[in-house]
């Protein structure tokens, strides 16, 4: 059982779910490694983007069944709550994190994918909230974020009928932002996430807070939110940078700070 965690090139982490005998179930022990391992890149001052994948054929194909049967309401809630809370963390993540959604992304799992900034899938991955045929409905804020992606009505049919969905449905949806052969999916990711490297690291970060904060609030809210940051970017010494990089046609070299 475990999660591992890589850093193939410099400022660049992919954390792997390897739990394969369960299809990467999500359990109580996952949901506290997921935790310390995003809590450890959190303190990576040259970390620029994560890369979340799971090994085998799953993705993760939903929360640990197994362990979830026997639970009581309260086990339930609390059950709940912590998924909610470890999703919401990766969602914060202050850098980004891309889903290589590599096989079955169902139930906990779809709501762990939805979770990171954009998911990029192989042709071959499948997902769905199944919830429903097990006497359930999703549990970690996938009512929430798969209404918030794909509408609610799509939303709703997806969860009414627990249809697992091909890929090709799931690009159309927008569940799914980009789907590539199985062998391209690492590469893919690896090459939107060196990109994303070369970019200003506060400058994107501020725009997943800006984009996170302002769908949840009114437009107004969101605008007030954006003029903050965006003045704040220029207390730093990448923006500098970025702009005199520009007038002096160089490429600019940032610092994160
Ligand atoms: N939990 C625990 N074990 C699992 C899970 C799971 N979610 N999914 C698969 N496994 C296990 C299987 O039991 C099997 O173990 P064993 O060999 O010991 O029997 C092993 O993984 C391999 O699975 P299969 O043999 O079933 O593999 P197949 O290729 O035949 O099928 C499927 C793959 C279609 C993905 C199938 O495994 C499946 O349908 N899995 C369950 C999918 C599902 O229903 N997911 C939703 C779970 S509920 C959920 O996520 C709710 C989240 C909110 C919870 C809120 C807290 C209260």
């Amino acid at each position: 059982m475990g999660i591992r965690l890589e850093r193939p090139e410099p400022g660049i982490a992919v954390v792997t779910l390897d739990r394969q005998e369960s299809l990467n179930a999500l359990s109580l022990a996952v949901f506290d490694e997921l935790e310390a391992i995003f809590g450890e890149l959190a303190q990576d001052a040259a970390l620029r983007a994560v890369i979340l994948t799971g090994a085998g054929k799953a993705f993760v194909a939903g929360a640990d069944i197994k362990e979830m049967a026997a639970f009581n309401p309260a086990q339930a809630r609390s059950f709940a709550r912590r998924g909610q809370s470890v999703l919401a963390l990766i969602e914060n993540f202050p850098r980004p994190v891309i889903a290589a959604v590599n096989g079955f992304a169902l139930g906990g799992g779809c709501e762990l994918a939805m979770a990171c900034d954009f998911r990029i899938a192989s042709d071959k991955a499948k997902a769905g909230q199944p919830e429903v045929n097990l006497g359930v409905l999703p549990g970690f804020a996938g009512t929430q974020r798969l209404s918030r992606l794909v509408g609610r009505a799509r939303a709703k049919y997806l969860l009414f009928t627990g249809e697992v969905i091909g890929a090709a449905r799931a690009l159309e949806l927008g569940l799914f932002d980009e789907v590539v052969a199985p062998e391209n999916l690492l590469p893919r990711c690896l090459e939107i996430a060196r990109t994303i490297a070369t970019k200003a690291p506060l400058a994107v970060s501020y725009c997943k807070q800006a984009v996170n904060v302002g769908v949840e609030a009114t437009l107004a809210q969101g605008q007030d939110y954006e003029a903050e940051l965006f003045a704040q970017t220029f207390a730093t010494h990448d923006q500098k940078e970025g702009m005199t990089a520009f007038i002096e046609k160089r490429p600019a070299a940032f610092l994160g700070q």
